[in-house]
Parts: C-alpha cells; structure tokens; sequence
C-alpha cells in the first residue's frame, strides 16, 4: 500500500460523522512559562544539543509550520477546540510537550511539574467533554515524582503520566527511578513514554545528518529506553504497570521475533551481567503491559500489523497535534479497511478505558 503522508494542516474538508468518537491520545501543549523557562535554558551554558535542536528550533524558526505549532502549543481553549472540530476530533488527551520539565535542574523541574499540571487539570475541568489530561512529574526527583502521580490521580482528575523518555542521559531502567513505576501502579494509572531527542553522549550521528528529531533520532531513543525497562525485570516487579508508547509503538512490534530470540541467546549465553533471565518473553510484556498508539504515522498496514501481533484491544489512535495537524489522515484512517468492532476500539473504546474517560 502507498504511503501518503502531509506535512501541515491541509485545507482539507472536515471528517464526516461517524459511528465512533474520535479520542487522539497523543497531544501536546506547552505554558508560556515553560517557554520563557526554555529560553533561559537554551540562553545559557552548554544547553543541551538535542534541545536546542528541537525547542531551540521551534522557538526561533519564522517557518510557517514553527509558528503554527508554538501558537498552538500555548492554547488550551478556544482555538484548540476549533481546530478538534475541524479535525473531528471529539477529544484530546493532552500532556506537557516533550521534553517537559526534564530538561530543567532538578528545583525547577519539581515546582514547574506543579504549575503546568495544576494548569492543564484547570483546563480539563473547563473543557470535560473535550480534553482528558497526564501528568507531567520530574524524574530529577522520584519520590517527589510519586507525590505528584499521586496528587494528579486523587486531587486533579488527571488520568495518566507522561515521561518524556531519557531525563539528561538517564534511563528508567536504573532502579533509583523505580518509587516512580510503584506509584503509576498502586494509582492504577498507565504511564506514557513519550520521545525525546537522544541524549548528549548517543546524538552526534544523528545530528550531523539531520536525523535526530521526529524523523528517527526520536523513536530510536524512545525505543530503546522502552526496551531498556523490559530487560531490567521492571514488569516482573511491576506486573500491573501499564505503559503507553506511541508511533506504532517505536518499532518495537516489527522487533518481537529478533528480540525474543535474542535476547533468550544472549541470557543462555551469560554473555552480560545486564542481561538476566526474565519471567517472559519481551514480546509478552509487550503484549501484557504496553498501549500503543499511532502517533506520527496514519498507515493501514503498520496498525493492523500491531492489531495482529498485540491484539485490537492494545492499538489506540493519537494525531500528535499540533506536530502533525493533519486533517486528510483522520479522513484516510476513517476509510481503514477493519471491522467496524476493531475502529472503534481503536478511535475510541480502548481509549475510554486506559484513560478512564467516562
Ligand atoms: C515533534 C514531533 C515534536 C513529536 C514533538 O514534541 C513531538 C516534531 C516536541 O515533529 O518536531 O511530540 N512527535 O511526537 O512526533
Ligand atoms: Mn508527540
């Protein structure tokens, strides 16, 4: 099947009615004052290079499509809901932009982790029908992290986490993140691992040649970092934790039959110390403890390739508004050769239920 693909909001007809809500899982918005936090942070010593790459370039570029999306970012009203309904997108699940707090010192990640949650859970309450909000928590600090899991969950309604992958360099993979996975678990609440750009020491290749955004640089970091918690055992500990990654799953479904057997090959080998026997397979983890949504790629057959191999019950939909505005991929999914049983879990049922939209 061709792949079409479109690169800015197309002045393309709204999407017709149909027997399904719409729910994109994967959008994104940004305070005013996390830019101004920005700017000081790129405006410093040493920002780091996947940053400046990104923010540094959506927050300088006069590009029409850098505009569109810093505008869009800043809003959580009006403007926002005429864009859903242009899109016919009943309802986004909104989370702080990537990199979130994480690319700020530890103090200012804590206390503006607060700010932008107690922001977005205002906005949700203004707009319940429409938006359904994560909860942005700073790794910097886990323990402040679980405090503000806990109080997104009871106190502001919000319904999942979001971790923007890598926080300068680490991984939570490392066991001193860990209080973080038991207080997604015991709040019963998933935890989105969204991209990033790849860290300081794994970037440079990427970089040089222009491949360290959303092109690839993203889902090969994001990827990893996933992959990276499966190995180090986190689901063994954690067997209830659920985690949500987007882009078709950063590749890793394509992945399962190398990564199973391989990774069996290398335990049997006691070829690493880092690499211990786990309870099961890394594609059942996927299976039994990932979401996937489609962020970023509208294509039929990579969505029932992950339908096929996770279930129709593990797929979700998500735009990626405002990085890809993109009207005619709502139009083009709509037209997805499925079951009608499986697009609506896919647009909207499994959303409901790993968001606990009601
Ligand atoms: C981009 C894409 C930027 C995605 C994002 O956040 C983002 C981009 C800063 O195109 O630069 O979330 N995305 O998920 O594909
Ligand atoms: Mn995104």
């Amino acid at each position: 099947m061709a792949i079409q693909a479109s690169v800015s909001a197309s002045p393309v007809k709204t999407p017709a009615k149909v027997e399904y809500a719409r729910i994109a899982t994967e959008e994104a918005f940004a305070p005013a004052e996390m830019l101004k936090i920005y700017r000081k942070i790129l405006d410093g010593s040493d920002p780091d290079p996947g940053f400046v790459s990104l923010l540094g370039f959506y927050m300088s570029s006069p590009s029409e499509r850098a505009r569109h999306i810093i505008t869009c970012l800043q809003d959580l009203g009006e403007m926002r809901i005429r864009h859903m309904d242009e899109a016919g997108i009943d309802r986004q699940v909104i989370a702080l932009t990537s990199p979130g707090v994480q690319v700020m010192d530890k103090e200012t990640a804590v206390s503006f982790a607060r700010v932008a949650n107690d922001e977005l859970a205002e906005a949700v309450r203004k707009h319940p029908t429409r938006f359904t909000g994560m909860i942005a928590v700073a790794p910097q600090n886990p323990a402040e992290a679980a405090k503000e899991i806990e109080r997104g969950v009871k106190q502001l309604g919000l319904t999942a986490v979001i971790i923007n992958s890598h926080t300068q360099g680490e991984y939570l993979s490392d066991p001193k993140f860990w209080d973080i996975f038991e207080a997604a678990e015991a709040n019963d609440t998933p935890i989105y691992l969204h991209p990033n750009t790849p860290p300081r020491n794994m970037i440079q290749p990427f970089l040089e040649c222009g491949l360290d955004g959303a092109i690839y640089g993203f889902g090969v970091e994001t990827g990893l970092h996933a992959l990276r918690i499966i190995t180090a055992g986190v689901f063994d500990r954690f067997p209830k934790l659920q985690m949500i990654i987007g882009h078709m799953g950063e590749a890793l479904p394509f992945w399962s039959y190398r990564l199973d057997y391989m990774h069996q090959a290398t335990v049997r080998s006691n070829r690493y110390e880092t690499v211990k026997a786990l309870k099961k397979k890394p594609s059942d983890y996927l299976r039994e403890n990932f979401y996937i949504t489609n962020s970023g790629v509208a294509w039929e057959p990579a969505i029932k390739f992950t339908q096929e191999t996770l279930g129709a019950d593990r797929v979700m939909y998500a735009m990626d508004y405002p990085y890809q505005h993109a009207i005619d991929e709502v139009i083009g999914l709509d037209g997805m050769a499925m079951t009608p049983e499986a697009k609506k879990q896919f647009f909207q049922t499994n959303a409901e239920r790993v968001f606990k939209i009601k």
